[in-house]
């Protein structure tokens, strides 16, 4: 896997850069999990029940995200690898300086919305904080399963429901950024910028995954009725329809014209804030870096980790 990671970090058109935001509790880290255990990274058996990325005691004990974690993952999509660097943020409003910093390290964002909850205060925060940053975002109704087990809605209310959850998340980004919503930023089911499913059971689909793959609402009404979840993580599995649609939808890099203001020290002149925009390897420009977590290893010590906005 490491070998697999390298050879990809050199090829920016293949790399996507992505951040999990949501409202908390609404399912962020179960599918960050759940995401690394489907590419491979964990076992499936400790995924989403003792929460991975909450490695910390503190997140432990009382369940929920306290710092960004990130992770990295090979994904293959039409039989081309990708290299997926994930941050799974804290939905808590206290940690909201967690969820701008994880957002300058990123290029697209997975909103997740509670099915039941529907959007909520933080979905709007940081919503606005990811359009701010200038980062794409894509959709995931997470929590299907509770609309069919514990509302107990049939399979057209179910898509009522669905439907309007989009509806308000489009309503939200126009509100915030029109420019963007209207070149494209649209959520659309249909065009595959938005999954549905349930992280805790791992399953998830999306309209283009229905047709390719014959699993229909009709399918997903019937297997969560019958509480045979594991037909469905078989059938549509959530590792597949959220990093196909990441890898499909996101963007690379590249193709993001981002730019930072950077001060050297030194001299009056030298120290004055210059820019350098979208990192260049190529032509010799200073090393900056985004630090998005400083942790310690017991062998390396302090180990800062970012993105490189330019040079090596
Ligand atoms: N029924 C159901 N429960 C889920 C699903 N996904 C997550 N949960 C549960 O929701 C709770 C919160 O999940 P987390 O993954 O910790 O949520 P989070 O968004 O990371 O929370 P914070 O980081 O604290 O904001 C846990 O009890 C999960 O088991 C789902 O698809 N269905
Ligand atoms: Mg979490």
């Amino acid at each position: 896997m490491v070998e697999r990671v390298t050879t990809l970090m050199s090829q920016p058109e293949q790399i996507r850069n992505i951040g999990i935001v949501a409202h908390i509790d609404h399912g962020k880290t179960t599918l960050s999990d759940n995401l690394l255990a489907g590419a491979g990274m964990i076992s499936e058996e400790i995924a989403g029940k003792a929460c991975w990325m909450d490695s910390d005691e503190e997140e432990q004990a009382r369940g929920i995200t306290i710092d960004s974690s990130n992770v990295s993952m090979v994904h293959e999509y039409e039989g081309k690898e990708y290299l997926i660097n994930m941050i799974d943020t804290p939905g808590h409003v206290d940690f909201g300086g967690d969820v701008t910093r994880a957002m300058r390290a990123v290029d697209g964002a997975v909103v997740l919305v509670d099915a039941v909850e529907g959007t909520m205060p933080q979905t709007e925060t940081v919503l606005r904080q990811a359009l701010k940053e200038g980062v794409r975002p894509v959709l995931f109704v997470n929590k299907v399963d509770r609309l069919i087990n514990e509302l107990q809605v049939d399979e057209i209310e179910m898509q009522i429901r669905l439907g309007k959850v989009i509806d308000k998340v489009n309503k939200l980004i126009k509100g915030m950024n029109e420019e963007a919503y209207k070149n494209g930023w649209k959520l659309d089911a249909a065009e595959g910028t938005v999954a549905f499913g349930s992280a805790l059971y791992n399953w998830a689909i999306s309209i283009p995954f229905m047709k390719t793959s014959g699993v229909s609402f009709k399918d997903v009404y019937d297997c969560c009725k019958a509480e045979d979840m594991k037909t469905l993580a078989k059938s549509s599995p959530l590792c597949q329809v959220v990093l196909d649609m990441v890898v499909n939808h996101l963007p690379d890099p590249p193709s993001m014209p981002r730019s930072v203001v950077y001060q050297s020290s030194g001299s009056t002149e030298t120290r004055r804030p210059k820019k350098v925009s979208q990192c260049s390897t190529v032509t010799p420009s200073p090393a900056c870096l985004m630090v998005t977590d400083i942790s310690f290893d017991p062998h390396a010590g302090e180990v800062a980790t970012g993105r490189l906005f330019s040079g090596t």
